[in-house]
């Protein structure tokens, strides 16, 4: 058989990427960006969310969360007072407490989650280093925040995560001060899993470097738009000048399937 058509029967009978290529019909149809945002627990994927989305949609982008965590909406919580659109699921009720997020997951959620009201889609995965790479959700793009008290090995251990990802986030630099710990090292071994990584370096506590990642952000768009991926990202055809009421965007629990 062609290699190709071999190819094609494994995607099909993968129930994952079926039920992720659904999902980004839908992402596709609301024009909406899609981030999957992975990292260790504790990296600082949600201060950096915090830190980075004040105000952005005053400067033209609308961006949603969907927080994935085993457990508890603390992170929403934390998110609902930048009134954006923040929806929470948990994988312990009904999907057994899993370390990762799938599409499947992902897709449940998506009745919660107000696609027409956002350009960019940010799903902040479980706290994980291995198994949210290998589960695609539908997703645009991939994120992983690295924070400099991981130690500069970490692309080496796990390198599936880092290849995955098309951005490098080095978070936590203001306590380079108080550590040995070489980021220029961490940034060298990125590169030799992932030579095409873009490398941020910021502290999402004190905001240092967070302008180059809203930069990032507010790029995303146009750029997965012209990307010739076969998805039709029609910005232009989009009104975002109308109102979308964030006052009431309270955010949305989803804990079964
Ligand atoms: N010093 C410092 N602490 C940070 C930074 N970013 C996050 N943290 C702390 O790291 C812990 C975990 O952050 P959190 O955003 O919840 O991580 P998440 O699990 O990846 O979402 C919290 O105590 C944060 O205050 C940073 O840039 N510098
Ligand atoms: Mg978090």
């Amino acid at each position: 058989m062609h290699r190709t058509k071999v190819r094609v029967v494994e995607d099909a009978l993968d129930a994952n990427n079926t039920i992720a290529q659904a999902n980004r019909a839908d992402f596709d149809r609301e024009h909406v960006t899609v981030v999957n945002l992975m990292s260790a627990p504790g990296a600082g994927k949600t201060t950096l969310l915090e830190s980075a989305l004040v105000g952005l949609d005053e400067e033209g982008l609308r961006v949603g969360v969907l927080e994935g965590d085993v457990a508890g909406s603390f992170d929403a919580d934390r998110l609902s007072v930048l009134h954006i659109p923040v929806t929470q699921l948990n994988t312990d009720n009904g999907f057994g407490g899993e370390c990762h997020l799938d599409a499947n997951m992902v897709r449940s959620a998506l009745p919660a989650v107000a696609l027409d009201d956002m350009d960019v889609l940010i799903v902040e995965n479980v706290g994980n280093l291995v198994c949210p790479a290998e589960f695609r959700i539908g997703e645009d793009t991939r994120i992983m925040v690295c924070s400099v008290t991981e130690g500069e090995d970490k692309p080496l251990k796990y390198p599936l995560m880092f290849r995955a990802c098309e951005l490098v986030v080095i978070n936590k630099t203001d306590l380079l001060a108080h550590l040995d710990f070489d980021a220029d090292l961490l940034e060298r071994n990125v590169k030799q899993v992932n030579p095409d990584a873009t490398v941020m370096r910021v502290s999402a506590k004190t905001g240092e470097g967070v302008e180059a990642f809203r930069a990032w952000l507010k790029a995303l768009p146009e750029r997965m738009g012209d990307a010739s991926h076969g998805h039709d990202h029609d910005h232009d055809g989009h009104d975002h000048d109308h109102d979308h009421g964030h006052d009431h965007h309270d955010h949305e629990q989803v804990t079964t399937a």
